[in-house]
């Protein structure tokens, strides 16, 4: 059945020193099979699209063909343009063409997906007459999250293919879709049941004609909800540009004629592509998959498939839920029988948490790799412990000798301090090569981000052992020397303290949040310490001022608010009143700042939202600086990563 497979030769459309061999086409009977086959993940490289248009012309012309069946090698259909061509002016033959001409071709295009179907890749996908799918298929138009729209006609092609409100989840929200939902809404024609490749060719032998998509009608016509959703869109956007112009592709669709929408999205394409934002977010997609192209990263790997979890309060439980959620068997030690049933009440509800979002099928199977204990004997057999005890250098370096005495000597120790020094920590062992830092953030089986601390007596092994567990748990890890803080908390604390100088000079905490946010943060900073609770910095400080009395901070309004038992939303105030459930204004709060600022003979000024965050943008950028200088961080992406996936800063700006 099987016929030769012969390589494009595309030498008309390319100069001669392009590589042509990703894209290949063989003959099974009367149907053309052309493969894309450009690895990693088969991307729309200038060598992939003039494959293209060379697989096209060879089909047209072999009249023994009757129908062809695109699909791609490895481990994915195409996952999209290539971004790393973003940068430099576009290059013929552009994708837009490249699936015009599909479209338009005399004999039916069969796509057969598998893997990640993603941007460029769908609207290669949608250019084909048809579509089928392997099951375990995503399909998504994510543009919009590297500050783009679709720009080879996603937003004119997709509202024929799917319902109004759809196409516009897909497009201005970014988020992939299965192929079982692919299917159900008419973007996949058929899920394959067994071999794909062999399921499509058989679709594509029984296909008369070619079928454009852009030659059907509308599926369907925007209405109120759609508009309601529109506007959520850009309201939760936060400043991101990409997203109205997104909102206003998909309504193009409806109101302007396929040719001139096709057009005007192209356009407004490649304006954000030499968009600021869209270079931000380009640069930041790059940058978190080079977090850990570091040589200490690249050596040997210890197994780690047994971890150990010390402490199971709202941090040790979100670490073993992580564990769990990713395959690993985990025994968590908790110091009585009383906090262990606590503790496996808490893993318990973020398991069953995620099953209910549909993250796992069976929490059973999952539970089943859980347990605690109370004796430091029950860790004897892990590769990996994780203490996450109370934020008390004593208290910690108490843990770890426990550990060493019960663990074995190859055993990893690590230590999810987000303060401590972890070097002292490290040292308090008879063997401190094996200890590390893994600093997650709260919740810890949700949020991307984990800081690997590497004190400096640590093993290379121990530091590439912690950024493959980094990776197995679908973190971003990102190396971070040993000092206070870190880089996250460190450069964050940095401009706290520059907001609470902002207080005394005269801001209000709503006004410094509403600033934060309209700049695009996430939260503001005294929002985010009512939401985390000012009781666990307080007693920092307090068990600081001891050790360190020369350094302790002067958080004064943050103390007096601990005085009166404003510890955030979780006692109903903080900076922050919550008598209806929602942040309001502090009268209380506002007379604490006025006596704090009588008290340093302050008369309160007014400052703009653009002042305050050029005071909060100035301190966050000097002790980046110092971060760099220090070597705490390796690169100013890391600590753009750091930043973005641990505290809220906006994705798409530089700073
Ligand atoms: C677009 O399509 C515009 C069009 O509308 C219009 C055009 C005219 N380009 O993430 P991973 C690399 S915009 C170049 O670690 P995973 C990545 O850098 C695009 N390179 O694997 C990495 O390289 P390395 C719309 C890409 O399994 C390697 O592949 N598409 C691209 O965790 C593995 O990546 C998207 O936004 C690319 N498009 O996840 C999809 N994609 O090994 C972006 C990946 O050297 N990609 N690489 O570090 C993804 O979401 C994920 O990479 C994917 C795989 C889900 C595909």
């Amino acid at each position: 059945m099987r016929h030769a497979v012969s390589k494009v030769s595309a030498m008309s459309q390319a100069p001669a020193n392009i590589r042509t061999q990703p894209v290949t086409v063989a003959r099974h009977g009367t149907v053309a099979v052309v493969t894309i086959d450009n690895p990693p993940v088969n991307a729309t490289s200038q060598a992939v699209r003039a494959g293209l248009m060379q697989a096209l012309a060879q089909t047209a012309a072999d009249h023994a063909i009757r129908a062809v069946v695109l699909h791609c090698a490895g481990r994915t259909f195409v996952a999209g343009a290539d971004v790393a061509e973003f940068d430099a002016p576009p290059a013929a033959p552009h994708l837009p063409d490249v699936i015009a001409a599909i479209e338009g071709a005399a004999k039916p295009w069969v796509a057969a997906l598998h893997g990640t179907v993603l941007g460029g890749g769908l609207e290669l996908a949608m250019g084909c007459h048809a579509r089928t799918a392997a099951p375990n298929t995503r399909l998504g138009l994510p543009e919009v999250t590297l500050g783009l729209i679709p720009g080879a006609g996603g937003s004119v092609r997709l509202p024929r293919l799917v319902a109004p409100h759809l196409a516009l989840t897909m497009i201005a929200g970014g988020k992939p879709i299965s192929a079982p939902d692919a299917a159900r809404a008419g973007l996949v024609d058929m899920l394959a049941q067994g071999n794909l490749l062999q399921d499509a060719i058989t679709f594509a032998a029984a296909m008369t004609r070619p079928n454009p998509t852009l030659a059907r009608p509308l599926a369907g016509a925007p209405d109120d909800a759609f508009a309601q959703a529109a506007a959520q869109f850009i309201a939760k956007a936060r400043g991101q540009i990409s997203v109205a112009e997104a909102v206003a592709a998909v309504l193009r669709a409806y109101d302007t004629a396929a040719d001139a929408a096709l057009t005007a999205e192209r356009a407004a394409f490649l304006r954000l592509k030499s968009s600021p934002q869209a270079s931000a977010l380009r640069q930041l997609f790059f940058a978190e998959r080079a977090t850990l192209n570091d040589p200490r990263c690249k050596g040997p790997v210890r197994a780690a498939d047994m971890i150990g979890v010390v402490g199971g309060g709202t941090m040790g439980a979100g670490i073993a839920a992580a564990c769990l959620l990713r395959g690993l068997d985990v025994t968590l030690l908790e110091r009585d029988q009383a906090s262990a049933d606590a503790a496996q009440t808490r893993v318990s509800d973020i398991l069953n948490g995620s099953a209910k979002r549909g993250l796992i099928p069976d929490v059973a199977c999952v539970i089943a790799r859980f347990r605690t204990a109370v004796q430091y004997s029950a860790l004897s057999d892990r590769d990996l412990v994780i203490e996450a005890v109370f934020e008390d250098i004593a208290v910690k370096k108490d843990v770890f000798r426990q550990l060493e005495a019960h663990l074995r000597a190859d055993a990893i120790l690590a230590t999810n301090t987000s303060y401590l020094d972890v070097n002292d920590i490290a040292a308090c062992l008879a063997n401190p090569s094996r200890a590390i830092g893994l600093h997650f953030f709260s919740p810890a089986h949700v949020m991307k981000l984990l800081e690997i601390v590497v004190p400096d007596a640590a093993r290379d092994e121990v530091i590439a052992t912690a950024a493959a567990l980094a990776k197995r748990l679908g973190k971003i890890g990102v190396l971070a020397g040993v000092c206070d803080g870190f880089i996250g908390n460190r450069i964050m604390s940095a401009y706290r303290r520059e907001a609470d100088i902002l207080l005394i000079e005269g801001a209000s905490p709503s006004q410094i949040d509403a600033a934060m946010r309209d700049y695009g943060m996430a939260m503001g900073i005294y929002q985010m310490q009512d939401l985390a609770g000012l009781d666990i910095a307080w007693a920092m400080r307090k068990r600081r001022a001891l050790s360190h009395p020369a350094t302790a901070g002067q958080a004064g309004i943050a103390d007096t608010l601990c005085e009166l038992g404003r510890f955030g939303q979780k006692t109903g105030a903080g900076w922050y009143d919550y008598h209806t459930g929602q942040a309001a204004p502090s009268q209380t709060v506002a007379q604490i700042i006025a006596a704090n600022q009588a008290a340093a003979g302050v008369t309160p000024c007014s400052f703009t939202a653009a002042q305050i965050m050029q005071r909060i943008l100035t301190a966050f950028r000097a002790e980046a600086a110092a971060v760099l200088n220090a070597n705490i961080a390796k690169s100013r992406d890391d600590i753009t990563v750091v930043m973005v996936n641990g505290y809220g800063f906006p994705r798409w700006l530089q700073w």
